[in-house]
């Protein structure tokens, strides 16, 4: 179908789409008349591309995306980002009530179950209208050129076949993303193992017990959610959780209060384990998981319904590799400089493709800059330090360094911290603020953890880390001002004005310090 000199609105994408995904019929977009060469064809639609295309156009630039989906956005509104704080925000609401579960206005939760399976379809049934908007934008508002429900093939480093046509471009920017890799164990193929793009798409029965194979991120947020859910849940790991080698920064007090608040919630934790085999029911169905002890040698059989892998993706290179030549790290990561260019010249990768981090703000400023340097400009992207989060029942933030890695540079340390060191967690119901009020007055360990991590020499804060809800947009803005020439002084931010109850409590805790000439901690 070709919609180029048609306006559809969002509600029709809604249609579209949803008929689209079960054919493969390609959706094209393409200005004809147009007698301009590409600057750039990005192919995949995803964060990444959808950003790159968006700022070359704006640099006046001509540019075509290329997606096997019918809708742009790629995997975050599908399979990723968008789902993921769906179900983080049941966990949270479901763990609420559980805690308060005939106290208050709530109601008896002492047998409460949520069906997951009912939140996975409330899920399907509701992203289209997400995809809808990023088609309707990109092609009403951001003027973009595109070509979707159908694969890319490169052909070489100018040329790209979609839907049996040939199109020359002076750039290529790949951006087709990763995916999960499942670990080689036996059963990994029977029916009730999944992953987190799986168990949107096929999942078709209620998890009675769940194993999580991997400590990372998703294996946090998805288990919490299975077990706020009433769905039993194990999290086998190798290494202790949150000090996988994808996670940076994580405070080990942080840390703490995290896993030992999922282990309060009954989350059955096991570092230092990896999974041997996964049984059968003799039906073709999981009956449980055999995992061993790595230091021990000695294993366990874990019985369950359910398995989901969290062990983190890869990137979907092989193609490139074959066709273009591009150089790829261990990890099949495509190889790229801080401009985004890979081995070969005119083509960029970006996004998931290049690697870790796998997060948005890599994926779309990895977009951005291929498409300025393509434009012309010369521009760097620098992802090594970012601000990050995650959730579990709450939601995590932190940026900069944490205690430990600040001890390891600066010698006058000093911490910022609520609950302050030493003091009982159940002595005091602070921090506290949006979504953590009732748990304050009620259950005041329950209520949230924060850090700050000052240079008590030059008085930068180094590290802010936090536990809570409602802190993490200012995540975002606090990374800003900490990459300041001189960084962000615990005096500037007792200075600043602080929208009291705050959930960081950052500002009036350093306001209460920045008066000393020696700072000490607080
Ligand atoms: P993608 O969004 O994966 O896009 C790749 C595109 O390429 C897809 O649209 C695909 O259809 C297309 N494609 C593939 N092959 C072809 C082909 N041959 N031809 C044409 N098109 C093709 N990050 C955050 O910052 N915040 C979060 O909360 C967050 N939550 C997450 C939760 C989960 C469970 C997971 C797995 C990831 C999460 N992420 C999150 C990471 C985030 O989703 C990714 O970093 C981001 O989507 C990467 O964007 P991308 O453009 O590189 O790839
Ligand atoms: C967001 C998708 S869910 S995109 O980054 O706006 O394309």
């Amino acid at each position: 179908m070709d919609i180029t000199l048609t306006q559809t609105t969002n509600r029709q994408w809604v249609g579209l789409i949803e008929e689209y995904l079960q054919n493969d019929d390609p959706i094209i977009n393409v200005h004809r008349d147009d007698k301009r060469k590409f600057d750039a064809i990005f192919v995949g639609g995803g964060a990444g591309g959808r950003f790159g295309s968006g700022y070359l156009r704006a640099m006046g630039g001509r540019q075509l995306i290329v997606d096997r989906w019918p809708f742009l956005g790629g995997s975050c509104p599908h399979q990723a980002c968008v789902p993921h704080h769906l179900f983080s925000e049941a966990a949270r609401e479901l763990d609420l009530m559980r805690w308060f579960s005939g106290k208050l206005w709530f109601p008896d939760a002492t047998n409460l179950r949520a069906s997951i399976l009912q939140v996975v379809q409330l899920f399907k049934s509701g992203r289209s209208s997400a995809h809808a908007f990023m088609n309707w934008q990109s092609k009403e508002q951001l003027d973009l050129e595109y070509i979707l429900n159908a694969p890319a093939t490169v052909i070489d480093n100018h040329t790209v076949e979609v839907a049996g046509e040939r199109f020359q471009t002076d750039n290529l920017v790949l951006g087709t993303g990763a995916a999960t890799v499942l670990p080689a164990i036996p059963g990994i193929e029977l029916r009730g193992v999944y992953d987190y793009a799986t168990f949107i798409e096929n999942l078709d029965f209620e998890p009675q017990r769940c194993v999580v194979i991997g400590g990372s991120k998703t294996g946090i947020e998805y288990g919490s959610f299975f077990q706020a859910a009433g769905c039993p849940t194990t999290i086998v790991a190798r290494k202790p959780l949150m000090r996988t080698s994808s996670l940076h920064h994580v405070d080990e007090d942080l840390r703490t209060y995290v896993i030992d608040g999922m282990r309060k919630r009954g989350i059955q934790v096991l570092e230092g384990c990896e999974p041997v085999a996964i049984q059968d029911d003799d039906h073709g169905n999981v009956k449980a998981v055999v995992i061993r002890d790595m230091q021990a040698g000695s294993k366990q059989t874990l019985r369950c319904d359910f398995v989901f892998v969290a062990t983190g993706e890869r990137p979907r290179s092989e193609h490139y590799r074959e066709v273009l030549g591009v150089a790829v790290g261990e990890k099949g990561e495509i190889l790229v400089d801080k401009h985004m260019r890979t081995s070969v010249p005119n083509v960029y990768a970006i996004g998931d493709l290049i690697g870790p981090p796998m997060e948005m703000f890599k994926a779309r400023k990895g977009g951005v800059t291929a498409a300025r340097n393509i434009m012309g400009e010369e521009y760097e992207l620098d992802w090594t330090d970012y601000p990050d989060f995650l959730h579990s029942t709450y939601e995590i933030s932190w940026v900069g360094l944490s205690e430990e890695e600040a001890r390891q540079r600066y010698d006058n340390v000093v911490i910022i911290q609520m609950p302050p060191k030493g003091v009982p967690l159940a002595d005091v119901p602070l921090p506290c603020a949006e979504g953590t009020m009732l748990y304050a007055m009620v259950y005041p360990e329950l209520s949230g953890f924060l850090k700050a991590v000052v240079d008590g020499d030059s008085r930068r804060v180094l590290g802010f880390h936090h536990v809570g809800f409602g802190a993490k947009d200012a995540f975002q803005y606090l990374d800003h001002l900490m990459r300041q020439p001189g960084g962000i002084t615990i005096d500037e931010m007792g200075n600043m004005n602080e929208l009291f109850l705050n959930p960081e409590h950052f500002i009036q805790l350093c306001r209460l310090r920045a008066g000393s000439l020696n700072l000490r901690d607080l």
